[in-house]
């Protein structure tokens, strides 16, 4: 026995406790724990039944993912389930907090579930790119219905208790007291003398075969690209068509087929690049925090009125701030309609709404503000107007209240020498629409103080957003890694590569939108006023940056606001339709430049239009303005919608060698030039043999 799982009799039950913080994860201790307990119990003459349950603040999460990839030290967990599931006493599960993964497949392999109310299960494998490999696809759909197995394995959705228990997955739900409930629960199975219900003797049926194919197809657009939902299905379908034992040879199969594969190594790699970003250097645990019970925002536009909801959805209140009446009641009416919209799909109640919009209230006068914790600046992108902003924020907030700007490239160092508290301002970068996208960029200024770090950070997690700190600087992580993204995305439509053939080359390659739906998107007036701006201070665009993208603002077509952009779009969709318009101006501006069409392959194109989003990032990391590759892959993955499954940017280069990478950026920089520059970092990595991920620490 180690003290990772440990046993004690009560009333001729065994109580078998796994105690393995932080969330019970099936290490090799465990494992082993398990089977020498188990054994114990089935030979003890003295016992009649057995309760697993687990210490701390879950029951077992799962396999232990930082053995993944690693010999695995026997017992593997289907072998012990395999075991586990030839034993003869009675085994009651006692869930509390997440049965997740394997966690939910030893349940599953007990004769019974008694649950806590609070209590969550789920097979969230499929988020890690594999399937549950340890009997999860053919013992749920056994024991819960193909139907409910199916959406649990290939969402990786975690489902309460009530819900578990209405498909039969939970045999009871109890309010508290759980250990002493399970115990209860197996001496009423031994007195019954009720047959032992193993599962995996059950057997699944569907009513309508169809629904695999269904489920195929509709998984082939919500998980574009991903390969592990796929195989996810085949195995629920194996648990239909074969018996248990050989569909758990299939499930193996898979499984080891997965796990293998490069898109798992990248999902994994995201699981902990997501919780690394939450250690930042130079903080600790014992940082203090500040506490934020009331928010304020400048600027009730969609940025500010979306930032908003994130707060009233955990119930803080927010004084939004517009000097004008109709701005101001426009992003409130904005904040009013999303809830509205949430009570139609039915995700809230009529109250919660109702309470939620209470939560808002507007003013034009920064003198209502002396009192909140937070401010958060979401004005106009002007130097000019921050200044006014945090001279007015400087006087009137409360002190140690944190002034916040959402400013996307302005200079924070410098918004904070408005305010006599710089200790106090940081950047808090948004991602539109606010309150849907992940990403929050915390940006740290030179005084940005420790404590107010540690609170953005904070509150970022508690908000569901994940936070990932950038140094100050043009663009911060993610917008100026995009820059050479869309310099090479405009050099591409002057050598004649029509934007719907850039577009579809990275949409293929897993980005959520190409470039140019993305820009349309954005809006093409933001990038013609930043170029405009960056011509007037005499500094360096190139001149491929913007020849058309410049006209196209300059002819109105300002993206999918305007009805036209790089595409045209019908009124009131948002589907990029190819326009003939475009093609006359993209001509114009290859005439002007004296452009030559070529002949360029989709390989090219996602080289062209990756490889300089890797670059940068090399500087970036140079700099110190992201603490450690990971970082950046979380940006790419939260904020712009680069393919989990290809772990963001960084990892993504790894996997290809950089070795490889710098080759190529050479070949380019000999075609079109200086802008393809290797970052001296990319290449002393390369020349040394080594990748990004031999950066990444704690
Ligand atoms: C599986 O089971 C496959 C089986 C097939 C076998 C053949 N392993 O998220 P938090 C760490 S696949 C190792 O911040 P929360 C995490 O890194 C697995 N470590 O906490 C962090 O460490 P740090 C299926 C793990 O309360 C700490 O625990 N299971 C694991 O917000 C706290 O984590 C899953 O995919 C793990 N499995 O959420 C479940 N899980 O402090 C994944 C967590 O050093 N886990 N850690 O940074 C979760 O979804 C959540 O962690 C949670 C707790 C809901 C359990």
């Amino acid at each position: 026995m180690t003290s990772a799982v440990m046993m004690h009799i009560v009333d001729n039950v065994a109580v078998i406790e796994v105690d393995n913080p932080p969330v019970n994860a099936l290490s090799f201790a465990v494992r082993s724990g398990l089977q020498t307990t188990l054994r114990e119990a089935e030979h003890n003459e003295a016992v009649d039944a057995i309760v697993l349950s687990c210490r701390g603040n879950t029951f077992i999460a799962g396999a232990d993912i930082t053995e993944f990839g690693k010999p695995m030290q026997p017992p593997a967990l289907p072998d012990l389930l395999s075991e586990m599931d030839t034993l003869t006493k009675p085994m009651v599960a006692a869930l509390h907090g997440t049965a997740l993964g394997g966690g939910l497949e030893v349940a599953l392999t007990c004769h019974y579930r008694v649950a806590l109310e609070s209590a969550k299960v789920g097979l969230p494998e499929v988020l890690l790119g594999i399937l549950p490999g340890a009997g999860g696809t053919q013992r749920l759909p056994r024991i819960a219905g193909v139907e409910l197995a199916l959406d649990m394995i290939t969402s990786g959705r975690k489902v309460s208790s009530k819900e578990a228990a209405k498909a039969g997955l939970i045999d009871k739900v109890v309010s508290d007291d759980l250990q002493n409930a399970a115990i209860a629960f197996a001496k009423k199975v031994v007195n019954n003398k009720a047959p032992l219900r193993r599962i995996s003797e059950l057997t699944a049926t569907v009513s309508d075969p169809a629904i695999f194919d269904q489920y195929r197809a509709k998984l082939a657009k919500t998980r574009r690209g991903f390969d592990a939902p796929q195989r996810c299905v085949d195995t629920v379908q194996a648990s239909v068509e074969l018996d248990f034992a050989d569909g758990m040879k299939k499930e193996r199969e898979l499984f080891l087929e997965l796990m293998q594969g490069t898109q798992s190594k990248s999902q994994r790699h995201m699981f902990f690049a997501e919780r690394m970003a939450a250690q930042v250097q130079g903080l600790s645990k014992g940082t203090p925090t500040r506490d934020i019970n009331s928010v304020a925002i400048i600027g009730a536009g969609t940025m500010g009125s979306g930032i908003a909801i994130n707060f009233t959805n955990k119930g803080i209140p927010v004084t939004m701030l517009e000097l004008s009446f109709e701005a101001l009641e426009r992003g409130i009416k904005h904040i009013h309609r999303y809830y509205d919209g949430q009570v139609a799909k039915g995700r809230i109640s009529e109250e919660q709404a109702a309470s939620a919009k209470q939560l808002v209230s507007g003013t034009d006068n920064y003198a209502d503000l002396s009192d909140v914790d937070l401010v958060i600046e979401a004005v106009f992108e002007s130097m000019a107007v921050k200044q006014d902003v945090f001279t007015k924020l400087d006087k009137y907030c409360k002190p140690g209240a944190i002034l916040a700007s959402n400013t996307s490239t302005l200079n924070v160092n410098t918004i904070a020498s408005f305010t006599s508290r710089p200790q106090d301002v940081i950047g808090l970068h948004f991602f539109s629409p606010a309150n849907i996208m992940r990403l929050l960029e915390v940006v740290r200024a030179d005084s940005t103080a420790d404590d107010v770090l540690a609170t953005a950070m904070k509150l970022a997690k508690h908000i569901n957003k994940v936070g990932v700190v950038s140094g100050v600087c043009d663009g911060f992580i993610g917008n100026r890694m995009l820059k050479g993204y869309g310099r090479e995305a405009g050099a591409l439509l002057l050598e004649g590569v029509s934007p719907a053939r850039i577009d579809k080359a990275l949409y293929d390659f897993g980005m959520a939108m190409g470039p140019l739906t993305m820009g349309d998107l954005a809006g093409l007036d933001v990038g013609y006023r930043v170029r405009k701006e960056r011509r007037e201070r005499g500094e360096y665009v190139p001149e491929t940056d913007g020849a058309i993208a410049d006209r196209l603002v300059e002819a109105g077509r300002l993206g999918q606001k305007a009805g036209k952009g790089y595409y045209r779009y019908e009124e009131g969709s948002r589907t990029p339709i190819p326009d003939p318009e475009v093609d006359a101006i993209i001509k114009e501006a290859m005439d002007a430049l004296g452009c030559e069409p070529r002949e360029i392959d989709d390989e090219e194109i996602v080289k062209r239009l990756i490889y300089p989003l890797i670059n940068e990032a090399a500087l970036i990391l140079d700099e110190g303005i992201a603490q450690r590759p990971s970082d950046i892959d979380v940006v790419y993955i939260y904020g712009y919608g680069f393919p989990v499954y290809r772990g963001g940017p960084m990892f993504y280069a790894d996997t290809v060698g950089l070795p490889a990478i710098v080759a190529d950026m050479e070949q380019f920089q000999a075609r079109y030039g200086d802008d393809w520059q290797v970052a001296p970092l990319l290449k002393t990595l390369a020349e040394q043999g080594r990748s990004f991920a031999d950066l990444s620490s704690k």
